[in-house]
């Protein structure tokens, strides 16, 4: 067994490791300052005989792979100490905890580290106290509405994975279900994405008129605030009794409990917070929620992330159901889906950086799933997966991150004609079948396909 030897200089940082709890396989040594008898004897260290010196060091009889660490807040003691260890055991590591003592200070060695001590546990400190605070903001809202008999957790019109997330959240951390504590919405889930993560975490959102609102004791408003119900939202939205949400704040409206925290880029972020704060058992379904809603709000923890986005993930990433994620963000592709993709295929081509396929109709999930795939295809940096769906033409794009926005393209693509946007690496595009037809003529796969062509080459290529 290797063994840790483990220097301190003087009765404080003796007394400081003894306290935060030696280690089983720690050998604890000090070295006695001027003023301080070698008899005051910190619990389980014994005094470097003759102080700090090699035959001291040779005495403690490291083996190899045994490593040291040393405690000290005084720059020549931390050099000599590194360099006395270094001669004993050349070989062996050295870990350097000191607050004080700047790292470049410190002698040539090949296998040195060097960390805070009391700054170390500092940062512990103050993730607890972090933690501490997410545990008042529960115990408040748990207080608010814990006489209520029905709570109506409102998301956004069309919710997102994010606001789905963070209601299903609230909702365990309230102790209720569905019942007591109905996901509502002014608008039902459309978009294909959000539709599978409904499907798969097997979650209900009831769809709701204005006056409904009324049927409830208490609102709590997730990953959204009132004023984003149009230029005349309903009253009764304006005066609610929580908002949790991470948009910027706005203004105009009373709500008892606010926790609007715009540095974070998932509201999921803030409720995984609240759940680990209050010790709240996370199941498997619920971790997947929030990880998909911390992920689809912030690109796949790539812009707008914050250390707690990335902190939360991780947290979650332990707990979550990978199946159940990979059915989300990869749902199912029907057969006739798989057919139109075999037929896009057999002709494919990747053109001027482009690889578009123009599946014909298609369920509308299909696309952005083609797009995804299309990208992968060798000298591709853009992916174009076109379908119609009903009476629309509807395109997904993707590209590889380092040329121009995709959501900024499919704008330019659909101007006067459609409608279209999206992020940086991926984007949506949607032209009235008849539109394209009254403009180009025809609409057969092929005139789709030369016409989308020509008019991604043009937008990629402006250069304002
Ligand atoms: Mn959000």
């Amino acid at each position: 067994m290797t063994s840790r030897f483990i220097i301190c200089d003087g009765l404080r940082q003796a007394r400081l490791w003894s306290r935060i709890g030696a280690g089983e396989d720690e050998i604890l040594s000090w070295v006695p300052r001027d003023e301080e008898s070698a008899r005051s004897r910190p619990t389980g260290f014994a005094a470097l005989p003759g102080g700090l010196c090699l035959e001291a060091i040779a005495k403690l009889d490291p083996k190899p792979g045994d490593e040291f660490a040393i405690v000290t807040e005084d720059q020549p003691f931390a050099r000599t100490a590194v360099s006395l260890v270094a001669e004993a055991v050349p070989a062996a590591p050295v870990l350097v905890l000191s607050d004080e003592v700047d790292p470049k200070t410190l002698p040539e060695h090949p296998c040195l580290r060097t960390a805070g001590l009391r700054s170390l546990i500092r940062d512990d400190i103050d993730d607890e106290f972090s933690l501490l605070g997410n545990l008042r903001r529960v115990v408040e809202i748990r207080s608010l509405l814990e006489r209520r008999e029905r709570v109506g957790i409102l998301l956004q019109p069309d919710p997102d994975p994010d606001g789905i997330a963070g209601g299903l959240a609230l909702r365990a951390i309230l102790g209720r279900k569905a019942p007591t504590a109905p996901l509502i919405s002014f608008g039902e889930v459309k978009r294909p994405e959000n539709v599978a993560m409904v499907k798969a975490v097997g979650v209900d959102i009831r769809v709701v008129k204005p006056e409904d609102l009324n049927d409830f004791d208490a609102l709590a408003l997730v990953d959204v605030q009132p004023t984003v119900f149009g230029d005349n939202p309903p009253a009764r939205v304006m005066s609610v009794d929580v908002v949790i949400d991470h948009h910027p704040e706005r203004t105009g409206y009373d709500a008892v409990i606010r926790d609007i925290r715009t540095s974070y880029g998932a509201t999921a972020t803030i409720m995984t917070e609240y759940l680990r704060a209050a010790a709240v058992e996370i199941r498997p379904k619920l971790a997947t929620a929030l990880t998909y809603g911390i992920k689809s709000d912030t690109q796949l923890l790539g812009r707008e992330t914050s250390q707690r986005d990335i902190a939360a993930f991780a947290f979650l990433h332990g707990l979550h159901s990978p199946a159940l994620l990979r059915r989300i963000e990869r749902p199912a592709m029907p057969t006739d889906g798989l057919r139109a993709l075999g037929k896009a295929l057999s002709k494919t081509d990747v053109k001027d950086d482009i690889h578009l396929l123009v599946l014909g109709r298609v369920r509308e999930d299909v696309i952005p799933q083609v797009a995804d795939l299309a990208l992968q295809a060798e000298g591709a940096e853009w992916a174009i997966a076109a379908g119609i769906v009903g009476g629309d033409l509807v395109f997904s794009v993707r590209n590889v991150g380092y040329v121009r926005a995709a959501g900024e393209v499919v704008r330019a693509v659909v101007e006067g004609i459609g409608v279209g946007g999206g992020h940086r690496s991926m984007a949506k595009g949607i032209i009235p079948v008849k539109a394209f037809r009254k403009r180009y003529k025809s609409a057969t796969r092929q005139r789709i396909a030369e016409v989308l062509h020509k008019a991604f080459v043009a937008a990629i290529n402006r250069t304002n």
